[in-house]
């Protein structure tokens, strides 16, 4: 007899999804899977699989998997491995720990980012306690996703908490969506719900993007094309027209901000330092006119004027940033445009407005591992682990690190655990390979995946883990989905793969360090223990076992606060969580510390490095952009041929430039600039801002003999530039030229 059932499980990548899988089980098999209907869904929002999830068995659970532990045997980097048993693996990372500890402090012990496995139970937070336990590590702070917004929202506002239900998007009279593409790149499941509902209640929802993304077709928005990394100068142009027309709400600026106007200045500082000061010209003589930013962005003078007007006018209504205009060099700055706008508008505190910016939002509690403190104090900023292998002893506070004045140790061990950000995803992949390729720089490289990734190739020691069917965690969606997920076991592991855990558990048992580290429970102890410390904060919360059996439970007590409605009625009473008190369009702490590179005091566009106006652009005269697929989580699923067909990895290029390069639709064209070459085929398109080309970032980099990479992997383009306040990622600017293969 077959033996069948169904089993409730969620995802567990970095995908802001984490959306609802029914494993369809026979024999110990999945046939297929299946997701939340809205018949199921009742009343709630239906948690549909998007099409990653739909496909999730046919990726993680291919021929290609990992089958075992292994070493290094050939260069490193060149991917040439030996199988070795699991005993043999614990004890080599046992005494590479030790050694290194021992040799070059604790300091010199790293965790690289990884995002592979985004619930309560991962390799890399896991080794994190581990290495806590034994004395310390550096650690990072940021992230690659929201380095920039999110450093520029806590400058503004004193906190990221900027979010409010979505739910009160239906009372905006007009949404602008800035940089976000939320029908393809999945913040959560419910952003796109309540956009369609917006617009089915005839709200005009308007999207900023140098591409016509997936959320201009599907929600038929109005779509302004705008160069890359020039958003600040159209917010500027829009600030210009919202003043010269007297629509500020100068109320609120009078009564919640800082640093508008000459009469709201620090005390002490020259008044002409103010934001109005940089935009009528009185500081350089240039009025920043939509005919000025014209030039910059690309936006007719026309669209800037009409769409600060209509937007100062609507009265309320929302600007929703996405990442996607942060993730450039001076990527603060359009973040603090945009919150600026909202401020100007009188958009924040206000139902049906929004107080924009990164908008994190918080209304449950977090189920968390408890926290072993680190001992050693020092952070860098993640984008610069390359550089604290290369030179972490010389590295200071102006580089970015946190906790003190400098480092002690070059980073010398990097354990990387389900994240391919060793190559893949990090910036410029030929330096950070040949970084990567010294052995005397870092000594050891551990990594654990399902597969022989980029990152893969540099391990020292390669450890096959197992995929979200095949061991149990508790994931959380992103931003506005009010659940928690459990992620069931399906299956039996394959081949010799582990859960992290629990080799981790035999490595601390060797150094001493079981009964701490483990506080002698399994891995799913540990759910069970980290689920009853949340349910004394959230008791609302069904048993485990009840919660267990669903995969879900979706909270039904969800109150409603407008984000900052209190502080903006009342700062006095009620202060922003800033130095000032208030919302700090000046920025004291800014104007008095020295950047390596110029930052302002106050939100306004800075020509960026690599921009359409440096002079790099006359030898490379295409601004590059990537942006995050439907077809992929970042570059898992690349190996899933059956994805491929769904989003083929082209180039998208405007007609104009394809014409003046004699291009046409699907030919191969070399891709380069002056630190990697792509070949990859062309894909020509008015979906595309003329002068811009964009490459969807997470495909699998595969070089061939001369070093150019054939998977169309956007970070060989990419370069290790930090942003000058948040020292983030810039992985969306970048200036390259297009030719035809011949
Ligand atoms: N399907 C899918 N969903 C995902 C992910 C995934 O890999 N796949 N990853 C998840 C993760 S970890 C993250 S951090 C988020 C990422 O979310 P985002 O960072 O918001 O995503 P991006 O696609 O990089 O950028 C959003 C949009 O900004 C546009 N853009 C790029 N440069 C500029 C610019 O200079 N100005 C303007 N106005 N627009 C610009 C891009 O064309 C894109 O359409 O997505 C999450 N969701
Ligand atoms: N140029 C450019 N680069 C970018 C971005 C961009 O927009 N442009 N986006 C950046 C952003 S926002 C992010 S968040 C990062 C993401 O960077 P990463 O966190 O490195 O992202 P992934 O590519 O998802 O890597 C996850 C890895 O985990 C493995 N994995 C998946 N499931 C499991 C599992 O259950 N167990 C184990 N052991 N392994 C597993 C996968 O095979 C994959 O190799 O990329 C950044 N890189
Ligand atoms: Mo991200």
């Amino acid at each position: 007899m077959e033996h069948r059932q169904v089993i409730h499980t969620t995802g567990r990548n970095n995908c802001g999804g984490r959306c609802i899988i029914h494993a369809q089980v026979c024999d110990g098999r999945i046939e297929k899977i299946t997701t939340d209907t809205p018949q199921e869904a009742g009343k709630e929002i239906p948690l549909c699989a998007c099409v990653k999830g739909m496909n999730y068995h046919k990726t993680f659970l291919g021929e290609d998997r990992l089958r075992y532990p292994m070493k290094r045997v050939g260069k490193r980097g060149e991917g040439k491995f030996e199988r070795i048993s699991w005993e043999e693996a614990v004890d080599i990372i046992t005494k590479e720990w030790i050694r290194i500890r021992d040799t070059y402090g604790v300091g010199s012990r790293y965790v690289n980012y990884a995002t592979g496995i985004d619930g309560v139970l991962r390799g890399n937070n896991l080794a994190k306690r581990l290495l806590s336990l034994d004395g310390g590590y550096l650690d990072y702070y940021n992230s690659y996703s929201s380095a920039c917004i999110g450093a520029a929202t806590e400058l503004m506002y004193g906190t990221r908490n900027t979010g409010h239900d979505p739910k009160d998007w239906l009372q905006a009279k007009m949404i602008i969506l800035w940089a976000h593409n939320p029908a393809e790149t999945k913040f959560d499941s419910v952003t796109m719900y309540y956009l369609k509902a917006a617009k089915k209640k005839g709200i005009p929802i308007i999207v900023v993007d140098p591409r016509k993304n997936a959320t201009v077709v599907q929600l038929d928005a109005e779509w302004i094309p705008i160069r890359p990394a020039t958003d600040a100068a159209l917010m500027d142009a829009m600030a210009y027209t919202i003043v010269e027309q007297g629509l500020q709400d100068q109320a609120f600026l009078d009564r919640c901000c800082v640093g508008f106007d000459h009469a709201h200045m620090p005390e002490g500082i020259d008044p002409k330092e103010c934001y109005l000061a940089y935009l009528t010209g009185e500081q350089d003589g240039i009025p920043k006119t939509p005919e000025w930013a014209e030039n910059i962005t690309g936006v007719p003078a026309e669209t800037t004027r009409d769409l600060a007007i209509r937007f100062a006018k609507a009265k309320p209504a929302a600007l929703i940033q996405g990442y996607g205009a942060q993730r450039h060099s001076y990527g603060e700055q359009s973040a603090r445009g945009g919150i600026l706008l909202a401020c100007m508008t009188g958009n924040v505190g206000v139902s049906g407005g929004w107080a924009s910016g990164v908008a994190d939002y918080e209304r449950h509690a977090k189920p968390a591992m408890p926290l072993v403190k680190n001992p050693y104090p020092y952070k860098i900023p993640v984008f610069a682990w390359t550089e604290a292998v290369e030179r972490g002893s010389q590295m200071k506070e102006q580089d970015g690190v946190t906790g003190g004045a400098g480092l002690d140790a070059d980073i010398k061990m990097i354990i990387n655990l389900a994240g391919n950000c060793l190559i893949n995803q990090h910036g410029d992949i030929n330096r950070t390979a040949e970084i990567l390729k010294d052995t005397s720089k870092c000594e050891f490289i551990l990594c654990s995946d399902l597969f022989m990734t980029a990152s893969a190739k540099y391990a020292d020691i390669l450890l096959p883990g197992v995929s979200m069917f095949e061991s149990e965690n508790i994931t959380v969606p992103w931003k506005y989905g009010d659940f928690i997920g459990y992620n069931n076991q399906v299956i039996e592991p394959l081949y010799e793969g582990r859960f992290e855990y629990d080799w981790l558990v035999e490595v601390a048992d060797k150094l001493g360090l079981k009964q701490e580290f483990s506080l002698g429970r399994t891995a799913k102890e540990w759910l069970r223990a980290v689920y009853e410390e949340l349910r004394m904060k959230e008791p609302e919360l069904p048993d485990f076992d009840t919660f267990r059996q669903a995969g879900i439970y979706r909270y039904q007590n969800n109150k409603e606060e407008i984000a900052f409605e209190k502080e903006c009625q009342n700062p006095q009473k009620h202060p922003f969580p800033t130095e000032s008190g208030k919302i700090e369009i000046f920025s004291e702490k800014v104007y008095h510390t020295t950047y390596p590179d110029f930052f302002p005091a106050i939100p306004r566009y800075v020509e960026p490095v690599e921009g359409p106006q440096d002079k790099l652009a006359q030898k490379y005269p295409l601004q590059l952009i990537g942006w995050h697929t439907n077809r992929r989580c970042h570059s898992i699923h690349d190996n899933n041929l059956s994805m491929h067909k769904l989003d083929p990895q082209m180039l998208w290029m405007h007609p104009e430039d394809a014409k003046k390069r004699n291009l046409q639709e699907g030919e191969l064209v070399e891709v380069w600039n002056d630190r990697g070459k792509i070949r990859i085929p062309v894909k020509v398109s008015e979906q595309m801002m003329q002068g811009v080309v964009a490459l969807s970032q997470g495909a699998w980099y595969k070089p061939d003999k001369n070093g150019v990479d054939v998977g169309g992997s956007i970070n060989i383009l990419t370069s290790l530039n930090r942003t000058p306040y948040a020292k983030g990622n810039p992985q969306h600017t970048n200036l390259v030229e297009v030719k035809k293969l011949t």
